[in-house]
């Protein structure tokens, strides 16, 4: 069975989680504990990776080989018939995954991050603050707590091309879900996940698309 090695509320996870979900294969969850301690990836990718998502697949260990590849959602895709990389739209794909991935994906983790105090636990917080910290600088958790009007607004006009697009059609790209969607998905699973916060009312569409791939199965369209 496939496994799916995650933080419940990490943006790429939530990415992975939505794709299993929506070929209806069987899959496992695995948690890995936050206190820093990566030894379960570490070991499985032989000592090349760290970070999550990871797929395991009986003898197949799956990870990012860059910050631009696909390699998992890719995988899944192969496996699965997901059709969700058409020859025909990888260029536009790819433009959009880049934007998605840091665009808005820069805002969405620090409106979350604004609120690790609720969905990191007390004896786990101190290795997340370090790990933040060691990145962003110091205070940079409160900061981000301090800046989220000002943040969420830049979001929600950084969202304007996909409300634009989702005027004219269901998915981003057309009739029926591509990667993109289940990136974008990813990244405001991530945002939603404190529970402090909801798509922007003056984004409708999205709004109605959000609602539509989280529910979405590969069984209703025509790969
Ligand atoms: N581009 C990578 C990014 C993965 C990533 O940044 N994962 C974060 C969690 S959201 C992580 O594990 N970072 C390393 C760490 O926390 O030590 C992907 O798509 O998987």
């Amino acid at each position: 069975m496939i496994e799916l090695i995650q933080f419940p509320w990490s943006p790429f996870c939530i990415v992975q989680r939505r794709i299993l979900d929506f070929s209806s294969v069987r899959f496992k969850l695995t948690n890995l504990p936050l206190t820093g301690d990566r030894s379960l990836i570490w070991k499985l990718t032989k000592e090349r990776y760290y970070a999550v998502p990871v797929i395991r697949d009986g003898r197949n260990v799956v990870f990012e080989t860059g910050e631009d590849s696909q390699v998992i959602a890719k995988y899944l895709d192969q496996k699965l018939a997901l059709g969700l990389f058409p020859a025909a739209i990888e260029g536009e794909q790819f433009i959009l995954w880049h934007y998605i991935e840091n665009e808005i994906e820069g805002l969405t983790f620090k409106l979350n991050d604004a609120y690790y105090r609720e969905f990191v636990a007390r004896p786990d917080q101190l290795s997340y603050v370090r790990h933040k910290e060691r990145k962003f600088g110091r205070g940079c958790l409160d900061a981000w707590h301090a800046q989220q009007k000002e943040m969420a607004r830049q979001m929600e006009q950084r969202l304007l091309p996909f409300e634009e697009m989702l005027g004219h059609r269901p998915f981003l790209l057309g009739p029926q879900p591509r990667f993109v969607d289940f990136d974008l998905f990813g990244m405001l699973g991530n945002f939603l996940y404190s529970g402090h916060y909801q798509l922007p009312a003056s984004r409708p569409q999205l709004r109605k698309w959000y609602r539509r791939l989280a529910s979405a199965r590969l069984s209703q369209f025509a790969t």
